[in-house]
């Protein structure tokens, strides 16, 4: 899956520039297993709020650990496929890296970040881009709780985030395709503000980043922000949410067993 990428594209360059509409602290310490994490370098973007981007939160033993993971559950098999929903227990190799996002101080507020569990068995989502691969604009779906994390792995991408300009109400019973088609329609005029996801980064998304913003990664093969110019390669993303206790019960009879469905991207 990404024999042909060097150090450097596999797990991010080691030193790095920021989007303007961004404000950074200038701490950059990886966390490795078992140590406290403090120190994390972060940025927030004062006019998107809830959201924090924090690059380097993944060491490249982490993030190795979690491409092998990936690599030995053969969800991508088939080429048609690059989107890999889990459904139950979550997959082991996932544990160590939600071990240490979960202990980032201020990654959700405190009503999110001291929920049991932070993520749940249900469902993470692993997304598969070859070079010019996008995921259309979209706002999760409502079923799933506040306070989402998107890891990135493999190489960098631009995300766009747009400002809802019709906040709709999303409807639970909508299934994926009707609730991610809406947001074609939505006619956006606001500039959307790119931001750089490098390899071993986490974004997290809470409050109005989570239910007032899309997000989407559009389909290039060159990403441009601000000065710097991206060269997709193959990128891999790990998406953790939690489920609304009531969707759990009414979706699944044991929530404790794992399932799994691997497709083509809808949207
Ligand atoms: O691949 C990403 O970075 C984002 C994935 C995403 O937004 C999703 O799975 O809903």
């Amino acid at each position: 899956m990404y024999n042909d990428l060097s150090n450097e594209e596999l797990f991010g360059p080691s030193d790095y520039s920021e989007t303007s509409d961004s404000e950074s602290n200038n701490e950059v310490s990886p966390c490795s297993f078992n140590e406290p994490i403090n120190n994390i370098s972060y940025t927030t973007f004062p006019s998107i709020s809830g959201l924090i981007l924090y690059e380097n939160l993944l060491s490249h033993k982490q993030q190795n650990e979690l491409i092998n993971g990936i690599v030995e559950a053969n969800y991508f098999d088939n080429p048609e496929s690059n989107q890999a929903m889990c459904f139950g227990t979550l997959p082991s190799f996932l544990l160590n890296a939600i071990e240490i996002i979960s202990r980032v101080p201020g990654l959700f507020p405190d009503e999110i970040q001291n929920r049991e569990p932070l993520f749940d068995q249900a469902c993470s989502i692993i997304n598969l881009y070859k070079p010019g691969e996008g995921i259309a604009s979209h706002v999760d779906l409502p079923r799933f709780e506040d306070g989402i994390v998107v890891i990135s792995l493999l190489s960098s991408c631009v995300m766009q985030f747009k400002p809802l300009s019709v906040i709709e109400q999303g409807d639970d019973n909508n299934d994926n395709a009707s609730y991610y088609n809406k947001f074609k329609d939505i006619q956006n005029t606001d500039e959307p503000i790119p931001i750089i996801l490098r390899p071993g980064s986490v974004l997290a998304l809470s409050g109005s980043s989570r239910y007032n913003w899309t997000h989407g990664i559009e389909e290039n093969e060159i990403d441009e922000a601000g000065d710097e110019k991206i060269i997709r390669n193959i990128r891999v993303s790990v998406t953790l949410r939690k489920m609304k206790q009531d969707q759990l019960l009414l979706n699944k009879d044991d929530s404790n067993s794992f399932s799994l469905e691997v497709k083509k991207r809808e949207h």
